[in-house]
């Protein structure tokens, strides 16, 4: 290093060793004038990569283990060479069958702790914001992080407890998700459940030889990429989160993704399964179709070693090829569906096996590298790539017994899994193929539609809206089903809000929203338009209401609008909206025609309002 620049020790000490350890390019514009600003900003960058890779030895491991890895994938050698996949223990259910694993599941709500993973920037979405800040649906307006916040809420006040959320974010995420919590008081939750754990980039690497990349416009600096979701177990581990919830007796840890707006509608049943199965880890799944981006759980054998994990989708069709079926990544006829469960990243972990999973591990992930070569070759990239790890390959640090109590919890997809990660051209393609295409406004539709399936299980009749199309994405918009998060959490739960069995009634082209923290129950209803229902904290019973409006439509936006409605292509027009408002006193009862005909036949300490907006 030039002399005239004042390295701290440590730094020196790094600066040789990347040297003398082949990254020395590193160096290579360095002179006697180099402003020492500069290389101070380089050298504190690597000093940073060095020590917060989560594996002893910092860079140079790192940058070793990339050159073994690349090594492996220039050779075409595939990691899952010699394991014969077939399909692992589980459950696979639906809500007529969830009602006993519910009940079984539901005392273990209070001893439940959150992971929300939210590093990634979404850059298959093409949003600039921050994905939790995104719209869930424009019935309410409800974001995504706020969604997650009052249900962890709610399912805390079920269980008797305030339940802990983690939330993993990134240099790209972290101010943008705080100033989020913060400008809306997080959200209900109190500040000393939520816990920011942020994740450091990783280097990226230029070629086989493992060399770090650089910024081409500025060789100051390093060029650094997200390293995947995987981190969020060291960071259990370093933040010391984990040991602390199993010292406050919590039980199970659950990890989600940033944009599943129907992600807890099977928790309760799929802490029952972990329950039953006496599951140390249970992956939430769904019925996969055949090359849908989702990885699939698979159970692995070679010779003595068996081990039952989520195989990622560009792994499945060539391991399948090579093993089980000639015909790779293929749906079984008989079903329509892929025969292994489809992994949706939601993660159900038993605490116990976990802390001391991370106490033997410190959190640390198998990694892996997916390089885009440039030459058949395979000796030239197309641009730096980077090593990567994902959360649900933690089976890979299981050993003995624990290794084997690991299975999954299946739901339909239409209950429990939507997210929204790709831009709408890209969704149209994925559609066409035949898989979802998790984008903006199947999102919100599949949000709504499965709140429907939800209330049709209580013997409701509920209208099934007609198809839309949106920037060449079909979706069935409605009725627009939203029951908030205070009101009902648990789909078994749902019968105790809309209690009228046949007796209500909601047209296709309806919207319904359901809302308040006082008890909300619906004996009869007739709507055929927009209604929103809101207990306000004393609770409202709803009988013999029947409503006709113009209700809301989906309308098509231009060039102009926001960024989160021209990636769904629409807003929502709110024509005419009947509001039943309970009051703050105790339970109401209305009932009539809607708008100034409505007859409030029993009245608590305050009056229902309602009126027609
Ligand atoms: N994430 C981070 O927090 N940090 C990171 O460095 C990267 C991501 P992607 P992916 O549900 O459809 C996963 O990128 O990895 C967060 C499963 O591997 O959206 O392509 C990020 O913020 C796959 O098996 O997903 O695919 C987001 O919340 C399948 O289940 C989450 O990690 C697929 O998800 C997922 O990140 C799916």
């Amino acid at each position: 290093p030039p002399a005239h620049i004042p390295f701290s020790a440590a730094q020196t000490e790094l600066l040789k060793s990347l040297q003398e350890n082949k990254q020395s390019h590193l160096f290579s514009h360095w002179s006697a004038d180099t402003p020492a600003a500069d290389a101070l900003r380089q050298a504190e960058q690597l000093e940073r990569l060095h020590s917060t890779y989560p594996v002893p030895g910092g860079l140079l491991a790192y940058a070793e283990s990339a050159r073994k890895l690349l090594a492996v994938s220039k050779a075409g050698l595939n990691p899952l060479d010699g394991w014969s996949p077939s399909v692992p223990a589980g459950k696979s259910l639906d809500l007529s069958s969830a009602a006993p694993y519910e009940a079984r599941g539901r005392p273990l709500l209070s001893t439940a702790a959150f992971v929300l993973v939210a590093g990634g920037l979404g850059e298959r979405l093409g949003y600039k914001g921050i994905k939790l800040s995104l719209p869930t649906e424009l019935a309410t307006n409800t974001c995504y992080l706020e969604y997650y916040a009052r249900t962890i809420k709610k399912l805390g006040e079920l269980g008797g407890s305030k339940l802990p959320l983690a939330i993993m974010v990134s240099d790209d995420t972290h101010d943008k998700t705080l100033k989020l919590l913060e400008s809306a008081d997080y959200f209900g939750l109190s500040p000393d459940q939520v816990t920011l754990m942020k994740q450091e980039k990783v280097a990226a690497i230029s070629n086989n030889e493992g060399a770090i990349a650089q910024n081409p416009d500025d060789p100051f600096e390093i060029d650094a990429k997200p390293h995947g979701h995987g981190d969020v177990h060291s960071l259990l581990h370093s933040t010391g989160l984990a040991a602390k919830w199993l010292g406050e007796g919590r039980k199970h840890v659950v990890f989600f993704q940033d944009t599943n707006g129907l992600c807890f509608h099977t928790l309760c049943a799929a802490l029952g399964v972990s329950d039953e199965m006496g599951l140390v880890m249970n992956s939430l799944a769904i019925p996969r179709k055949a090359k849908q981006a989702v990885g699939a759980i698979c159970n692995l054998r070679k010779g003595e070693e068996e081990r039952t994990i989520n195989v990622e989708y560009n792994q499945l069709d060539p391991m399948l090829r090579a093993t089980v079926n000639p015909d790779g990544d293929a749906n079984d006829a008989s079903t329509g569906y892929s025969p292994y469960p489809g992994n949706i990243n939601q993660l159900l972990f038993s605490l116990p096996e976990y802390a001391e999973a991370l106490q033997r591990t410190d959190g640390v992930m198998a990694e892996f590298v997916n390089p885009k070569y440039a030459d058949a070759e395979k000796t030239v990239f197309k641009k730096p790539t980077r090593l990567e790890c994902m959360m649900q390959d933690y089976p890979q640090v299981l050993s003995g017994d624990d290794a084997k109590r690991v299975g999954f919890t299946s739901f339909p997809a239409g209950i429990c899994f939507s997210a929204v990660k790709n831009a709408a051209a890209d969704g149209a393609k994925a559609q066409q193929a035949g898989t979802a295409p998790a984008v903006a406004a199947s999102g919100e539709a599949d949000q709504y539609a499965a709140t429907r399936e939800i209330v049709r299980a209580t013997g409701a009749s509920i209208g099934e809206g007609e198809e839309k199309t949106w920037q060449g994405v079909t979706v069935v918009p409605g009725p627009k089903l939203v029951v908030a998060p205070e009101v009902c959490v648990v789909p078994g739960d749902m019968k105790n809000v809309f209690a009228g069995g046949a007796a209500v009634k909601v047209s296709g082209r309806s919207s319904l929203v359901v809302k308040g923290s006082g008890k909300v129950v619906i004996e009869s209803l007739d709507l055929d338009g927009a209604l929103v229902i809101d207990g306000g904290e004393g609770g409202v019973v709803v009988k013999g209401l029947k409503v006709v409006n113009k209700g809301w439509v989906d309308e098509a936006v231009g060039e102009g609008a926001d960024e989160f409605l021209k990636m769904r292509g629409y807003d929502l027009n709110k024509l005419e909206t009947c509001v039943v408002t309970g009051g703050k006193g105790g339970e109401m009862v209305v009932s009539g025609e809607g708008g100034e005909e409505l007859e409030v036949i029993k009245v608590g300490k305050e009056e229902a309002a309602v009126e027609v907006e």
